[in-house]
């Protein structure tokens, strides 16, 4: 009997452990909704080694994978349901948890100034109410999206044209015509090579870590928007975080975040390698480029206000420049 009491004794003290302060390294579960072969995860894979170097006996992330591990649309809500403790995803992914997290695409100022003006923390409040989830940093910025393409236009129409869209696109490719057809990042690829689309949505960077470039012939410019990738923290991992490991974790998420700038040189060095690929740039010039680009943050908007009538405005005000 006393055996036993002092088994139970022993037991409950292991399980408590976790709840201790201090008393163990705290391991998380990582999932990223891209595919391993993006410059995102490439980047997150470098980021998770130095805070795992630095962060012995306080925090731990184990990272699981991309879309093989969580499809890439169901990521939002492995977080939300703490399948996942952390994701690196992008809003446009899980719009099925709650709408307004496509709205990060349209900041037209960046994070750190979203965090001196009080967006930030509008944002974080909503993503914690309606996805469960701590909304840690914005790791990717200065990254406009494009459309590609495999059949010239000369005006901003795509009528006739079959395109992959996410919801990032989805309301403006459709108001210049296109047929529109979602796809994860995985998919495109075989989309074109079957020719089942006529050409693609995605940011100035990154064509190339799926081979895309093989099977892409234009790239319209002006871009539009500005591709958001964030860090994700499912909100009981977080509130149950003893202060040291959710400290740490804030201030290496915050390092990262505050490395921002590599992306302007970034999309800098993708123009020139698309250019090298044969990617031939179709320009809209002058007040048919300025047009074109208001009517994407007219319709993007449009979509967020009709989805979130609560949230849609208050967020357009915090969100553009004025
Ligand atoms: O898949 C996409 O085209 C998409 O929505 C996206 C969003 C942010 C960065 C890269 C792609």
């Amino acid at each position: 009997m006393r055996t036993f009491a002092r088994f139970i004794a022993a037991t409950a003290a292991v399980l408590a452990l976790p709840l201790v302060a201090g008393a163990q390294e705290v391991t998380l579960r990582v999932v990223s909704a891209f595919p391993e072969s993006s410059i995102y995860v490439k980047r997150l894979e470098t980021w998770i080694a130095k805070l795992n170097e630095e962060g012995r006996g306080t925090l731990r992330l184990n990272f699981i994978g991309g879309p093989k591990a969580v499809p890439t649309f169901e990521v939002g809500n492995a977080v939300r349901t703490g399948v996942v403790d952390v994701a690196m995803s992008t809003g446009a992914f899980y719009t099925n948890v709650f709408p307004e997290s496509d709205a990060l695409k349209l900041t037209q100022m960046p994070i750190a100034e979203q965090r001196k003006s009080g967006a930030y923390d509008y944002i974080n409040r909503l993503w914690n109410q309606k996805g469960n989830m701590q909304y840690l940093a914005r790791i990717v910025e200065h990254q406009s999206f494009h459309v590609y393409l495999n059949k010239k236009i000369d005006k901003p129409d795509l009528t006739g044209l079959k395109i992959r869209v996410t919801p990032v696109y989805r309301d403006f490719f459709t108001a210049l015509g296109a047929t529109v057809m979602q796809t994860a990042p995985g998919e495109v690829y075989t989309a074109l090579e079957r020719g089942v689309v006529d050409g693609y949505g995605w940011p100035i960077g990154g064509i190339f870590d799926l081979n895309w470039q093989e099977r892409t012939k234009f790239r319209v410019d002006p871009g539009f928007y500005d591709a958001e990738v964030s860090l994700l923290v499912n909100l009981d991992t977080w509130r149950r975080l003893a202060p040291a490991p959710r400290e740490f974790l804030t201030r290496q998420a915050l390092a990262w975040e505050g490395q921002n700038e590599f992306w302007k040189a970034h999309a800098q060095e993708e123009i020139k390698r698309q250019a090298q690929a044969g990617i031939q740039v179709i320009r809209f010039e002058g007040a048919a480029a300025k047009q074109y680009v208001d009517r994407a943050y007219e319709t993007g908007w449009a979509g967020i206000i009709k989805a979130s009538p609560e949230h849609g405005p208050k967020m357009r005000e915090l969100l553009s420049r004025h």
